[in-house]
């Protein structure tokens, strides 16, 4: 089941922000937009934000350019436990540029919890086996579907996945 809890944005004078955080099963999937606001006033903004995130393991999608790996193309970012923070500044500006320039960069990155109890466990052998095909509708393209109970990334809910859960088995 895929709740959204959250959707947020940040408007500041040099940059802005806009993003979602879905929970799908274990993991709670964040995507969105920052953009850098280039102005006559502010030629060069920077920008940092800091995600207030669930206790989990920080990664990405198991389908993408860098399969597992976080999507966060910004100058600098860190995680700790409980937090993300990103830090972005925009590259000097060509003297013919015109001004305002709004420059965007999308980001996705995934935290997925490392504690689990008898609801996930049944909720990882319902989903499991390997992805499937999804049939989308015209004009939409057909896509691979990934279930969020992959823990491992591999695509494919097996064994592998079930050692995980195992290990981080919690009875709180
Ligand atoms: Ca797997």
């Amino acid at each position: 089941m895929i709740t959204p809890f959250l959707a947020l944005v940040c408007l500041g004078g040099e940059w802005t922000i806009d993003y979602t955080a879905t929970v799908e099963g274990p993991r709670t999937v964040y995507r969105g937009t920052v953009w850098l606001h280039r102005t006559e006033e502010n030629t060069s903004p920077c920008m940092s934000y800091c995600f207030d995130v669930p206790e989990g393991k920080l990664t990405g999608a198991s389908i993408s350019s860098d399969p597992g790996q976080p999507m966060l193309p910004f100058d600098w970012y860190d995680y700790r436990e409980g937090e993300l923070e990103i830090v972005w500044c925009s590259p000097p500006i060509s003297p013919n540029q015109f001004l305002p320039v709004y420059t965007p960069r999308n980001f996705s990155f995934h935290i997925i919890k490392t504690t689990f109890n008898a609801d996930d466990l049944s909720q990882l052998l319902s989903d499991w086996g390997p992805p499937s095909v999804v049939d989308a509708p015209w004009p939409q393209n057909d896509y691979t579907f990934v279930s969020p109970w992959d823990l491992n990334g591999d695509t494919v809910v097996d064994g592998k996945d079930l050692a995980i859960l195992l290990a981080g088995w919690s009875n709180e």
